[in-house]
């Protein structure tokens, strides 16, 4: 088979590209959230892809080259519930792709942001993708006409009408569950804040970024942003944070200083599970 991932692609006539949109899209479709099945039932539905979590059209050249980054502590059945329904929902789009959990190792407190930015550094280490998802855990994708693919001048934000948000923004600013950048956005951007450990804030903060750095947020139909979202009660480990509103007053001081150029962490494992690659990192704790 031709689609081994990285390295250079199998010798044969060249493929013709993907068609766009992809010939294979349903639109609306029902997501159940009873009982997931076990990762290996997951990996004998989705035959095609790669150890890592890793995908390639087999018929087709791909135009779009996605890395979905979801930051990741203890939410085993939330895991198992967005792979089983995101491997098909992105195999339908026709679009090149790889999915990294992106694990906190140890109890400090969580921090969703410089996770997201451990992944999109690591996700980049491995290949030259053209966007890069950053994707909660428990929002599943309602529709398969919103793809995974980035607007080539500014951030996207996907999750725009959440069943628990009633099918609309809750804010005009808000940022939270699904989002997605390229690389030169990230960079521009000087990528996420590192200091929001525990709940809330940090997706403003992202979204302030945003502006500070000259772009704007693109977003798609409403009608079509639909997700779905498992519901929990809070994380241990994840109490609010409540610094957060003091930080957010700093955003537009800190930007620059804080980030992609400030970012330190130390990556314990890379791990190619069948269905996903698994980075477990230690990002250290609250000052
Ligand atoms: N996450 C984990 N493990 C944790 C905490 C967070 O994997 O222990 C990840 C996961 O991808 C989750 C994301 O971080 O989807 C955001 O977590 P969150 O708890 O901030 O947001 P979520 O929308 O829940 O999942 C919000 C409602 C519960 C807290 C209410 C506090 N007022
Ligand atoms: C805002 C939070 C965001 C959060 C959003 C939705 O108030 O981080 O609510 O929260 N901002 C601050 O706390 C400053 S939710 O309803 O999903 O719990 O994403």
């Amino acid at each position: 088979p031709r689609n081994s991932g990285t390295g250079p692609p199998a010798t044969g006539p060249p493929l013709r590209d993907c068609q766009i949109p992809s010939p294979l899209l349903v639109g609306p479709v029902s997501v159940h959230l009873s009982s997931p099945l076990s990762m290996e039932e997951i990996r004998q539905r989705n035959p095609l892809v790669l150890p890592g979590g890793r995908y390639r059209p087999p018929d087709c050249e791909p135009r779009h080259h996605t890395a979905i980054v979801v930051p990741y502590r203890n939410r085993q059945t939330h895991l198992r519930a967005l792979l089983y329904h995101l491997h098909p929902f992105l195999q339908r789009q026709q679009i090149h792709y790889s999915i990294y959990i992106v694990q906190q190792w140890g109890n400090s407190t969580f921090n969703r942001a410089k996770l997201l930015n451990v992944g999109v550094r690591e996700a980049l280490r491995d290949e030259d993708w053209s966007c890069i998802f950053l994707h909660d855990v428990d929002l599943l994708p309602e529709n398969d006409h919103n793809t995974y693919t980035c607007h080539k001048q500014f951030p996207t934000h996907l999750s725009v009408a959440m069943d628990k948000f009633k099918y609309r923004l809750p804010y005009p600013q808000y940022f939270g569950g699904v989002s997605a950048v390229t690389p030169d956005q990230y960079m521009k951007m000087n990528g996420f804040p590192n200091q929001y450990w525990g709940w809330g804030g940090e997706d403003d903060d992202i979204a302030a970024r945003v502006r500070l750095s000259g772009m704007k947020i693109m977003r798609p139909p409403v009608a079509i942003g639909h997700y779905k979202m498992i519901k929990h009660k809070g994380d241990r480990g994840n109490e609010q944070n409540p610094r957060r509103f003091d930080l957010l007053k700093r955003t537009r001081l800190n930007w620059r200083s804080d980030g992609l150029n400030s970012l330190t962490y130390e990556l314990l494992s890379r791990e190619l599970e069948p269905l996903y690659t698994n980075l477990t990192v230690d990002i250290g704790e609250d000052p």
